[in-house]
């Protein structure tokens, strides 16, 4: 069974299809729709507010993911604004914020919609960490450099990506989609 999922971002999706292959869903990246980005504190919202605006231009059986990275010392910056503290900061910007600072938990979210007529549904997960005190490892993207997630030493870019998706926010939302998908039985029929 096919679903596309909508984003500019390749890592996402090569994590994504991992996960999904194990449910027996072939992902397929769809960047030709631009993916529509509301002001929300709720990365639920975002994703499905850009889910519903894919499927009108698409009409097809699509996911959205929204991620973010909420740092307690910073009250949860820059959690829905990640993306533009990445490009703008970087992981350099934000060790920099953090200098002197002991509490370094902080936690990634991920919102998967995914609107599969006549269904819409959102999953929501999170992986607890603490931010490495420098930039570690080459894998991955974004903040995984200095994300260390609770149970292990390494950084998110110092894993495969089989072994970050067995911690990751990302995976974890779409083994719910996965779980959702087969609960409801949903084939080819729907896909
Ligand atoms: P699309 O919107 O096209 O899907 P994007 O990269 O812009 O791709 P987001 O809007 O979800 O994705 O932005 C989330 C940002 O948060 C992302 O650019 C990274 O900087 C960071 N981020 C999210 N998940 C991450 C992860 O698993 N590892 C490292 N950084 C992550």
């Amino acid at each position: 069974m096919k679903l596309y999922f909508a984003t500019g971002n390749r890592h996402k999706y090569e994590e994504a299809s991992r996960v999904l292959a194990e449910y027996g869903v072939e992902l397929v990246q769809l960047t030709r729709v631009p993916k529509l980005e509301i002001q929300s504190s709720s990365l639920a919202e975002i994703a499905l507010t850009a889910a519903r605006a894919a499927y009108l231009e698409l009409g097809e059986p699509l996911i959205v993911e929204d991620a973010g990275l909420y740092i307690e010392a910073l009250n949860g910056f820059p959690g829905p604004y990640s993306s533009y503290v990445y490009k703008t900061l970087g992981c350099r910007g934000i060790l920099k914020l953090l200098e002197g600072v002991k509490r370094r938990d902080a936690y990634f979210e991920s919102a998967v919609a995914a609107v599969i007529p006549p269904y819409e549904e959102v999953f929501v997960a999170r992986v607890r960490g603490i931010i490495a005190r420098e930039p570690r490892g080459g894998e991955g993207f974004g903040f995984d450099p200095i994300f260390v997630p609770r149970g292990d030493e390494r950084t998110f870019a110092e894993m495969g990506l089989e072994e970050k998706n067995r911690y990751s926010h990302r995976a974890r939302a779409l083994r719910m989609l996965g779980e959702w998908l087969r609960s409801r039985k949903i084939k080819r029929a729907q896909l």
